[in-house]
C-alpha cells in the first residue's frame, strides 16, 4: 500500500487509532493434527489479544503516539516515552509478531503433497543456503537454539540484493529493529506448544513445516527491498482495521 492510500484509509480522527486483534483466517481446529485447537485458541485468544489490549492501555497514556503503526513504534522506541517505552516495545512486538505468525500458516488440504516455496523465494533460498532441505535445518537449529522466549526467522537485511539469513530474536523483537525484512516466522515461545508437545520444541518446529503458507512468504519476499519501506511502516497500521476482533469467552490469562 502507497503513503498516500494509507493516509487516506487512516481514521479521519487519527488519534483515535486502535490497535485490533485480527480473526484468524481458519478455525481453531484447521491446522491439527500439527497445532490441536486448544492451543491456537489460547494462543490467539488470550495471548495475543492481551498483547494488543497491553499496547492499547499503554498509548492511552501518550495520545500522539496513536498515529503510528506497529512496525513504526518498535523502530522509533526512542521517540516513546520512558515510563511506557518497555510496554509499548514488549506488547507492540508481541502484537506485530503474532499477527505475522498467523498469517504465516494456512491449513493442508487432504493428500495435499509437502510444501515447498516456489519462485524467486525458492531460487534465492537455494542460492543462499544451497538447498531447501539445507535451510530448513539452519531454521530448526536457530529455533532449537533460542534459549527462553523468541522468534526464529527467515530475513534478509535492509540494503540492495541483502542475502536471505535465518535469524532469532528474543522476547518480541522483530527483525526490522536490526534492519532486516522478516519473510518467514515461526513462533517458539513455550505458549506455541507446550500444551501439545511439552518440552519438545524440536518436534514441533519439524511438525510445523507442514503448515508454512510459502505463497505468504513469497509475497513477503518481494516486498524484501527498501522500495517497499513504506509498506513495512505501514504493515500493522492498516491491516488490523476494526471489526476484526473476535468475541470470545475466554478466562483473562496474562501475557505470558
Ligand atoms: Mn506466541
Amino acid at each position: 500500500m502507497n503513503k498516500a492510500l494509507a493516509d487516506e484509509l487512516r481514521p479521519a480522527d487519527a488519534n483515535l487509532k486502535t490497535h485490533h486483534l485480527p480473526p484468524l483466517k481458519f478455525d481453531y481446529a484447521a491446522l491439527e493434527p500439527w497445532i490441536d485447537a486448544r492451543t491456537l485458541r489460547l494462543h490467539h485468544d488470550v495471548h495475543h489479544r492481551v498483547y494488543v489490549e497491553n499496547l492499547n492501555a499503554a498509548l492511552a497514556k501518550c495520545p500522539e503516539l496513536r498515529v503510528h503503526a506497529t512496525l513504526w513504534l518498535l523502530q522509533n522506541l526512542d521517540s516513546v516515552p520512558e515510563d511506557i517505552r518497555s510496554a509499548v516495545h514488549h506488547n507492540a512486538g508481541g502484537h506485530a509478531n503474532h499477527r505475522m505468525f498467523w498469517r504465516s500458516m494456512k491449513p493442508v488440504a487432504v493428500n495435499e503433497p509437502a510444501r515447498e516455496p516456489g519462485g524467486a523465494l525458492a531460487a534465492a533460498i537455494n542460492r543462499d543456503f544451497g538447498s531447501f532441505e539445507a535451510f530448513k535445518t539452519c531454521f530448526e537449529e536457530a529455533g532449537a537454539g533460542v534459549f527462553g522466549s523468541g522468534w526464529v526467522w527467515l530475513a534478509r537485511p535492509r540494503q540492495p540484493d541483502g542475502k536471505l539469513e535465518v535469524m532469532t530474536t528474543g522476547g518480541h523483537d522483530h527483525p526490522l529493529m536490526v534492519d532486516r525484512f522478516p519473510i518467514l516466522v515461526n513462533d517458539v515461545w513455550e505458549h506455541a506448544y507446550y500444551l501439545q508437545y511439552e518440552y519438545r520444541r524440536d518436534a514441533y518446529m519439524k511438525a510445523w513445516w507442514s503448515l508454512v503458507d510459502w505463497d505468504e512468504a513469497e509475497r513477503c519476499f518481494d516486498l524484501s527491498d527498501n522500495s517497499a519501506v513504506d509498506i513495512w511502516e505501514d504493515e500493522g497500521g492498516n491491516v488490523d482495521q476494526p471489526g476484526g476482533t473476535i468475541q470470545t469467552a475466554m478466562p483473562d490469562a496474562s501475557g505470558d
